[in-house]
C-alpha cells in the first residue's frame, strides 16, 4: 500500500467502522499468504561441490534436504564469474557489464547500487516486506566523495538501497578492513584505536604478509601479503581496531546467529533474508568443529561448514513454524576456484572431486563453469518437489520476485530481469530463452547453443575467433563448433549485440 492508498483506507475507516474492518482483516491475512523469501548466497561454490549435484567427496545434507523438498534446477546461473557483478546483477536486476566500474571492488570502494532504485529489497519493501542481509557485501559502502572514515557512520549502504537491517563483512574475507559492520558502524570499535585502511602505501610499523610471511598461519601464494589480521595475510593494509577484529574461525557462527536473530525478530511479518556466506571463497579458515570433515582440507572442510549454516537456517525457520511459507533458494556467485591466493592444499587434496561438476571452467571463466550454479528451491506451501532445467537468472529475481508480491516495476526499472516466477515455481518447464554470462568476455545461451565472444585487443577490436558450443552433446564445450555452423555465429553473434545495444533484456 502506497501512502496515498493508506490515506485512503484510514479515511474510509473511520467513516465505514466495523464493515471496513472485515476488510481490512482481508487484506492483512493476504499479507500473510506472501512467502517469506531467504536467499542463501554462497561465495565461489561450484555446481559440483554440492552433493546433489554429484559430490561424493564432500556431503551437502541440508542443502540436498532442500532440493528433495523442493525443486533442483540444473540450468540455473549467475550473471557472472566473480562475484562483485554477480551480487551487483542480482540486486538490481540489470547486468552489471553494462556499468563500468561494477567489477571485483577493493574493500574501501563507494557503492555501486544507486541508493533510490528499485533493487530487490526496494522492491519487496514495498510489497510490505523487512528486508535484511547478513554476511559478504563487496558492494561498496559510502558516496566515493571522500575516503571511508571507518570510525563515523558510514552510509549509503545497505540500508539505503532497500536493506531494513544489515551485519556485514563490507567486502571480501580476503580484504581489509576485517571488521563487522551492523547497519551504519563497525561494531566492537574501540573510540581509543581507530581504523585506518590503505589499498595505496603500506602503513609504517604494520606487519604485513611479506615482512611477517614466516609467522603466517596460511602462506600466501599470490597477492595476499599486506595486512596480517588473526595470522592471515590479506589485501590491503589496515591499522587499528583490535578490538573489532573479526575471528575468521567462527564468522559461519556470527552470519548464521546474525541472520536467525533477524528471522525471530521478523516472525510475525513477511520478511525477505538475503544470507551471504563467507563460505567457501578464501581465506579458507573454517571452525576447528569442520576441520578434517573431508579429505579435501580446508576448501572440503568450508563446503562441510557452508552446509552447515544452510541447516541452520532450516531449523530456525522449522522452530519457529515458518517452513511451510517460506522460500528459500540456496545458490553461489561464481564458479569454483582451488588456488585464490593461498596455500591451503586445495589443489593438491582434490582428488577426483569435481567442483564445476559436469562443466568448463570455473571462477573467472565465460565457460558454463564459472556462471552455471548449483540452485534449490524449497516452497512446502507452493512448490511440489522435483527438478528443473529451465534455463533461469539471478538476475530475475526481481522481476520474479515483483510479480509474486504483486509490486509493478517501470520499463527503466531491472532491465534484465526477466519474470520466471512459472519456472521458479515448477509451473513451468521453461524460462528464459536466452542468458547472457560474462567473465570479462561476453557469451550468449540460446537453448542449447552457447557462443562466445571473440577475444579483444585494447583497441576493442576482436583478436581470434568466436567459439560456439552445442550444449546437448558437449556439456564440457569441448568441441567448437563454430567453423560447422556459421549461420548460427552470425546469428547469436548478432543477438548478443543486439542485447547489448538495446540496454535491456525485457
Ligand atoms: C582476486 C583475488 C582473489 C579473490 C578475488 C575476488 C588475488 C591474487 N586474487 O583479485 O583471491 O579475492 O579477487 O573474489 O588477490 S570474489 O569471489 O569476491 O569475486
Ligand atoms: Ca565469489
Amino acid at each position: 500500500m502506497d501512502r496515498r492508498d493508506f490515506l485512503k483506507v484510514s479515511i474510509l475507516g473511520s467513516v465505514l467502522g466495523p464493515a471496513f474492518a472485515a476488510s481490512k482483516i482481508t487484506a492483512a491475512s493476504q499479507q500473510t499468504d506472501k512467502p517469506n523469501i531467504v536467499i542463501i548466497y554462497a561465495d565461489d561454490i561450484g555446481y559440483g561441490d554440492i552433493s546433489c549435484y554429484g559430490a561424493t567427496s564432500v556431503k551437502t545434507p541440508n542443502v540436498d534436504r532442500i532440493a528433495k523438498q523442493g525443486i533442483r534446477f540444473t540450468s540455473a546461473y549467475a550473471s557472472s564469474a566473480t562475484c562483485t557483478p554477480s551480487r551487483y546483477s542480482m540486486l538490481t536486476g540489470q547486468y552489471a557489464w553494462r556499468k563500468r566500474g561494477t567489477g571485483i571492488l577493493r574493500g574501501n570502494a563507494a557503492i555501486i547500487i544507486d541508493p533510490g532504485s528499485a533493487t530487490l529489497p526496494a522492491v519487496l519493501k514495498k510489497a510490505g516486506y523487512t528486508t535484511g542481509v547478513v554476511g559478504k557485501w563487496h558492494l561498496g559502502l559510502g558516496d566515493g566523495k571522500s575516503e571511508i572514515d571507518w570510525n563515523t557512520d558510514i552510509k549509503p549502504g545497505p540500508l539505503e538501497i532497500g536493506f531494513d537491517y544489515s551485519f556485514l563483512m563490507p567486502a571480501t574475507g580476503d580484504r581489509v578492513p576485517c571488521v563487522y559492520m551492523e547497519n551504519h558502524k563497525v561494531i566492537n570499535l574501540d573510540p581509543d584505536d581507530p581504523i585506518t585502511v590503505s589499498y595505496g602505501k603500506a602503513i609504517p610499523g604494520q606487519p604485513t604478509g611479506i615482512t611477517h610471511r614466516d609467522g603466517l598461519k596460511m602462506d600466501w601464494s599470490h597477492g595476499h601479503n599486506n595486512a596480517v589480521i588473526n595470522g592471515i595475510g590479506r589485501i590491503g593494509h589496515m591499522k587499528g581496531g583490535k578490538s573489532a577484529l573479526w575471528d575468521d574461525e567462527t564468522m559461519a557462527d556470527e552470519f548464521v546467529k546474525h541472520a536467525n536473530k533477524f528471522i525471530d525478530r521478523n516472525k510475525k511479518k513477511p520478511f525477505f533474508l538475503y544470507f551471504a556466506t563467507h563460505d567457501i571463497h578464501v581465506p579458507r579458515a573454517p571452525h576447528p568443529r569442520f576441520v578434517g570433515k573431508t579429505d579435501m582440507g580446508p576448501r572440503g572442510d568450508a563446503i562441510a561448514q557452508f552446509d552447515w549454516c544452510v541447516g541452520q537456517i532450516l531449523d530456525t525457520l522449522e522452530r519457529l513454524d515458518l517452513s511451510q511459507n517460506t522460500m528459500i533458494i540456496v545458490t553461489s556467485d561464481n564458479g569454483p576456484v582451488l588456488d585464490d591466493g593461498y596455500k591451503d592444499q586445495a589443489k593438491e587434496r582434490i582428488g577426483d572431486h569435481k567442483p564445476a561438476g559436469p562443466f568448463r571452467g570455473g571462477k573467472y571463466s565465460f565457460y558454463e563453469g564459472g556462471t552455471r550454479m548449483p540452485f534449490v528451491l524449497r516452497w512446502p506451501k507452493r512448490v511440489k518437489p522435483g527438478t528443473s532445467k529451465a534455463i533461469v537468472g539471478q538476475v530475475d529475481f526481481i522481476a520474479s520476485f515483483a510479480e509474486l508480491t504483486g509490486q509493478k516495476l517501470k520499463s527503466s526499472d531491472a532491465p534484465d530481469s526477466i519474470n520466471v516466477l512459472p519456472a521458479l515455481l515448477g509451473e513451468s518447464k521453461t524460462g528464459r530463452d536466452h542468458i547472457i554470462e560474462h567473465a570479462g568476455r561476453l557469451a550468449i545461451r540460446v537453448g542449447n547453443w552457447k557462443y562466445i565472444q571473440p577475444k579483444f585487443n585494447n583497441k576493442k577490436k576482436t583478436q581470434g575467433k568466436p567459439q560456439l558450443f552445442h550444449l546437448n552433446d558437449d556439456l564440457g564445450e569441448k568441441t567448437d563448433v563454430a567453423d560447422k555452423y556459421p549461420e548460427k555465429v552470425t546469428e547469436l553473434g548478432k543477438m548478443l549485440a543486439e542485447l547489448k545495444q538495446a540496454g535491456r533484456s525485457r
